[in-house]
């Protein structure tokens, strides 16, 4: 069956479905959003798709085409230009395991803290509703609605107290990580790639939460303000400034050192070991 346009699913402010917009919009391919109201996808896109997960994408010849990453290959299949991919093997290599690092390490990070953020900081919601195309929620049915959605998002996705603080206290050296990505030229270049999309996008959501952290808010966010970052994948939405703070992790300090080691990721994309640490209380 024929649909006359492509459309992609959403739900509003999902990283991931804006990594998605923003490689739709370099390419210029016109689509339709069906925005999806959270936690609704899980089951809607269930009757539409494999799994229960936006973004996904139904093309105008019907085919369906599920998660960022996959996406991201099938636009560049489809239109070539601009590629979000680079052509020379070895920076095709590094943009790879960028990208599947943003994808399986930052942006189920970036959901726990924003969940675990926004449980915290309630009022901050109708902020993220902002530019949802549905029709905004009263506040006193946001305030009934929103404590179940966020408890059963917190169990979905391991957004418990203990899985954050130590999301937290990976969160700096992660940012390093990204932050060396830009400087040697993986990420933050003239022309935005897939890697670029994924981990900008989970990058802007973690900073906007992190605001209701003392610890991570202190950071520059650098990959959250990167030029390469396209508009569209840094989404407005603010916590209040009186946003609750975490009590337990300012006694503990959020600014902690990588894992001993280093990531894993990283020397798979890099194929090299990690450099050493910086000096500690180094600031950008
Ligand atoms: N890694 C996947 C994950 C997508 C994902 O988890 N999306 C969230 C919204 S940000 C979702 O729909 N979650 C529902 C669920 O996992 O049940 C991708 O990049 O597409």
């Amino acid at each position: 069956m024929l649909c006359d346009v492509h459309k992609l699913y959403v739900v509003h402010s999902s990283h991931p479905s804006e990594a998605v917009k923003a490689a739709l919009a370099l390419k210029g391919i016109p689509y339709k959003t069906v925005e999806l109201l959270i936690p609704t996808q899980v089951l809607l896109m269930r009757l539409r798709f494999p799994e229960r997960s936006v973004p996904a994408l139904r093309l105008d010849t019907g085919e369906k085409v599920q998660g960022s990453i996959a996406i991201m290959r099938r636009l560049d299949e489809l239109v070539p230009d601009p590629p979000l991919l680079p052509a020379d093997e070895a920076a095709r290599a590094a943009v790879l395991g960028a990208e599947l690092w943003g994808a399986d390490v930052l942006q189920p990070l970036a959901r726990r803290v924003f969940w675990a953020a926004a449980k915290r900081s309630p009022a901050s919601i109708p902020s993220y509703q902002a530019a949802s195309q549905l029709p905004r929620l009263p506040k006193p049915i946001v305030r009934v609605v929103f404590p179940p959605v966020a408890r059963l998002e917190i169990a979905m996705h391991g957004a418990g107290e203990d899985a954050v603080r130590a999301d937290l206290q990976a969160l700096p050296g992660h940012i390093d990580m990204v932050d060396d990505w830009i400087g040697e030229g993986v990420i933050g270049g003239a022309q935005p790639n897939a890697a670029d999309l994924q981990i900008g996008s989970s990058c802007t959501r973690s900073a906007t939460s992190a605001r209701c952290w003392p610890g991570a808010r202190r950071r520059s966010w650098r990959c959250a303000t990167s030029p390469s970052i396209p508009a569209t994948c840094r989404p407005a939405p603010t916590p209040p400034a009186g946003c609750p703070r975490a009590p337990d992790l300012r006694r503990r300090g959020a600014r902690a050192q990588a894992p001993p080691g280093g990531s894993p990721w990283r020397r798979r994309a890099a194929g090299r070991t990690r450099p050493a640490p910086r000096p500690p209380g180094r600031r950008r």
